[in-house]
């Protein structure tokens, strides 16, 4: 083997408050220090949504938290710094890797850390893992007939203006994040707040049978935050990029309040009909953003593949109510001749437990505190 590709994605490292869902510090770290001592070059593609900037907050000086939606450079840099704080682990076992100069790093850009592409971001970060110059950023990743991508593009509700990533708004340069983003960070964080655990929680459609009257919160918020859209913030906010919402996405909206449906659609659809010269060109795709397991082998002599999520996510069982843990994925490339002469998708284990669902919605925090536990994840005294 001339070289070895590690691909995984959505990681979701926040601030280490109730709005972060990442735990596997330890895992993750034992995985990323297993490859940094090969005896050849090792490549880790991290695979976009590696940190959760879109739902950590900022914290201020004086502790106070708030989620702005005007995110400058100075917003990023200090979520960085709090994210830093609470996922260290992960950070130091980075700065291993990279200690072999022959191994790299790779962060696609997500749409949960567009903020990655501020340059003052991408320095802070290449500074708290002593990169070289073996770190870089990119949408997406290729070489050798592998194609990494996240794939928000192929989702039009988080799809993010790739040419144009920022904004001026009162002379300040902000993030050019979509709508949909918007309305997460304005409206709907502070309900996860309130159910830091059942937004962990999948399919959907199975928790809301069992939950109704999140779904009555949901409903409402959504329908407020849309009526507003449409009427009331046009007028209000006559000269604010950030409050403007694009047609085409309205029909879409629509759709989906009828049918309460929040979920990201299948981008794997979208992708095959969008990028036939790309696939044709390559062998090997993965994309991430929709936390799946997938694997679907083409007649055309194409994979393509989603490696599921890092951060902790369950499935829910709709008859014993039972929540389980999902299992967490990375693919293993092994490069022969500047081609992949092989690949898995490789199981990683972890120590997270099942729990029980009517159980876990009496107490949503000393849940997620068991499970951060489980991981042996140090949460930030305050922070929760
Ligand atoms: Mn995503």
């Amino acid at each position: 083997m001339n070289r070895e590709i590690i691909v995984l994605g959505d990681i979701e490292m926040g601030g280490g408050t109730l709005t972060d869902d990442f735990v596997a510090d330890e895992s993750l770290a034992r995985l990323i220090k297993l490859y940094s001592r090969k005896a050849h070059p090792v490549e880790l593609i991290l695979n976009g949504d590696t940190f959760d900037f879109l739902k950590c907050p900022y914290i201020d000086a004086d502790g106070r938290r708030s989620y702005p939606r005007y995110i400058t450079a100075q917003v990023s840099l200090k979520k960085l710094q709090d994210i830093h704080l609470a996922h260290r682990r992960v950070f130091e076992a980075l700065q291993f890797f990279l200690k072999n100069e022959k191994n790299k790093v790779t962060f696609i850009i997500g749409n949960h850390d567009h903020d990655l592409f501020f340059k003052e971001v991408q320095k802070e970060l290449k500074k708290m893992i002593t990169a070289k110059k073996n770190v870089s950023f990119g949408l997406y990743y290729r070489n050798y007939g592998l194609y990494a991508e996240h794939g928000q593009q192929y989702d039009f509700l988080n799809k993010i203006n790739k040419n144009k990533p920022f904004i001026t708004y009162r002379r300040q340069k902000i993030l050019n994040i979509p709508w949909v983003a918007l309305g997460i960070i304005s409206n709907f964080l502070t309900l996860k707040e309130e159910h830091p655990f059942l937004e962990r929680i999948f399919p959907r459609p199975t928790l809301f049978s069992h939950h109704k009257l999140v779904v009555k919160k949901l409903s409402w918020r959504s329908l407020e935050y849309l009526i507003k859209s449409l009427i009331y913030y046009p007028i209000r906010y006559i000269n604010d990029p950030t409050y403007f919402i694009p047609r085409t996405l309205l029909r879409e909206l629509y759709r989906r309040f009828k049918k309460v449906h929040w979920d990201v659609d299948s981008i794997v659809s979208v992708f095959k009909r969008k990028r036939k010269r790309l696939m044709k060109k390559n062998y090997l795709h993965i994309l991430g953003h929709v936390h799946e397991h997938y694997v679907e082998e083409g007649k055309g002599d194409w994979i393509l593949l989603h490696p599921d999520t890092w951060r902790d996510e369950y499935k829910m069982d709709g008859r014993t109510k039972r929540v389980v843990p999902k299992t967490k994925k990375y693919v293993q490339i092994a490069v022969e001749d500047n081609q992949i002469s092989s690949w898995e998708l490789k199981k990683w284990p972890l120590k997270q437990k099942s729990y029980l669902f009517n159980e876990l919605i009496k107490d949503e925090i000393s849940f997620l505190k068991k499970a951060a536990k489980s991981e042996n994840f140090e949460l930030i005294p305050g922070r929760v």
